[in-house]
């Protein structure tokens, strides 16, 4: 038996990048450094020594790009503009080039008839900025609005869809607690202190936003992934919370104006508790247009004392996984946009990242990564069922466009739907970018039912 599921007509069917990790250019029109080329610099910190000076060359061949979302059909492109780019120390000049360089791409997604949503932080903290204490410094919130609000002017009635901050989870924890991203920072203090003013940024860029009056819409793409006790002893069920809880900790007070109590206590016993200044709170909680969720998975979970920051264990009870080891957890999609619905109620949401790595290969010209399609399939089948729950979803945009810079992880993990050779820069659309093409001119979905 097969069921089908059939999406909204004006449902938004999109693909996902990011500046850092496709552009390359690093040194053109004028671009400041930012804390990423400052991390890859250091021997051992990227893997295999990989480095964003090409990536996907993105910066020259965009229309190359455009031209491969044309044909998959993508209504949407969710890509990222690169503060040093624009401010090459933070503040002071804006660097006219940069501003071109963005107008270039999104003249050209409009003329092809693709939506543009421009994420305003993507992890490219200028370097200048890091050196007056990067996010630590309520001064980087200053200059952080101050290019937010360029790019509104600039861009006022060609952008309409703004995302403040992408993964201010991966902000705070992996760049000023584990320190695996850039600015490597590992500090219990200064990663409370750098969520609390990424948030307090979040809220002002908002604030801003609406005294302008920029025509479009706004919000945010925090990622979530949900975690699940192993049993219902206690201290599972508190690792479990604990689990959940740090990533809520960004979208929480964002619609309720209160952090999560269990978190603060949490930082608390580490001897770190967040400076917040009067009114922060009302800042953070600013009306938002929509709801972005990046979404990638989540797992079983137990106590173990010491074993990470938050004295937990990640248990294999046979959930697939990706090439990176990372578990697939499609009801987990579900699961998190019906918590979502409690929380923030009607606000649209769009699915603004969830995509899997794989080590795939060219053979013959093509890609078959198999795989993939099934992670695809999985969570757009669970993304149906929330819609008919009842949950406001407006969209899906699918991460990656194509593979790309991957971070720490070099060019090791391959997430998109496009291959790209990193010595030729040859573009080869895989067996999931035909299989998305199809589900987008149908626009719905079948499925062996359960
Ligand atoms: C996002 O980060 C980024 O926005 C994007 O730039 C990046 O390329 C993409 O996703 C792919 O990584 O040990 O199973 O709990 C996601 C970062 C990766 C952080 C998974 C948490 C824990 C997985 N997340 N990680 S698990």
């Amino acid at each position: 038996m097969s069921t089908i599921i059939q999406f909204p007509e004006d449902f938004v069917w999109g693909v996902s990048t990011s500046a850092y990790q496709i552009e390359g250019s690093l040194d053109k029109d004028g671009r400041g450094p930012s804390i990423w080329d400052e991390l890859a610099a250091i021997p051992g910190r990227i893997y295999n020594g990989d480095d964003a000076s090409v990536a996907c060359d993105s910066y020259e061949r965009y229309e190359e790009d455009i031209r491969l979302m044309k044909e998959l059909g993508v209504k949407a492109y969710r890509f990222s503009v690169s503060w040093p780019r624009i401010y090459p120390t933070g503040s002071g000049e804006v660097n006219p080039k940069g501003i071109a360089y963005y107008k270039k791409l999104v003249t050209a997604l409009l003329d092809s008839g693709i939506e543009p949503f421009c994420t305003l932080y993507h992890w490219e903290l200028p370097q200048a900025l890091q050196e007056q204490g990067g996010w630590e410094n309520r001064k980087t919130i200053d200059a952080f609005v101050q290019f937010a609000e360029t790019m509104f002017r600039e861009f006022d009635g060609l952008i309409k869809h703004w995302i403040t901050f992408n993964e201010p989870w991966c902000i705070a924890i992996n760049g000023h607690l584990l320190g695996r991203h850039a600015p490597g920072i590992q500090s219990w203090q200064s990663a409370i202190q750098v969520a609390h003013n990424v948030l307090v940024a979040h809220g002002a860029t908002v604030h801003k936003f609406r005294k302008l009056g920029t025509a479009g819409v706004i919000g945010y793409a925090p990622d979530i992934y949900w975690y699940e006790p192993f049993s219902q002893k206690q201290e599972d069920v508190d690792a479990a919370y604990r689990a959940f809880s740090i990533y809520t900790w960004f979208v929480t007070p964002v619609f309720t104006g209160k952090y999560p109590e269990a978190m603060a206590e949490w930082f608390k016993t580490k001897g770190a508790e967040p400076v917040i200044e009067a009114g922060d709170m009302e800042l953070i909680s600013q009306k938002l247009d929509f709801l972005g969720l990046n979404f990638y998975g989540g797992n079983i979970v137990r106590y173990k004392a010491g074993n990470n920051y938050l004295d937990l264990e990640h248990v294999d009870i046979g959930y697939d996984k990706s090439d990176k080891g990372w578990f697939i957890f499609p009801e987990g999609l579900y699961l998190t946009l019906n918590w979502l619905k409690e929380l923030c109620g009607p606000l649209p949401i769009y699915i603004t990242e969830n995509g899997a790595c794989y080590n795939d290969e060219v053979i013959d010209g093509r890609v078959p990564d198999e795989r993939r399609i099934r992670f695809l399939q999985s969570h757009i089948t669970e993304l149906g069922r929330a819609i008919d729950s009842g949950v406001n979803v407006k969209g899906y945009l699918t991460w990656s466009l194509m593979d790309n810079f991957e971070w720490a992880f070099g060019y090791s993990c391959r997430f998109g739907l496009v291959h790209v050779d990193f010595r030729t820069q040859k573009r080869t659309p895989k067996e999931s970018y035909y299989w998305y093409q199809k589900l987008i001119r149908k626009n719905w979905l079948e499925i062996e039912s359960r």
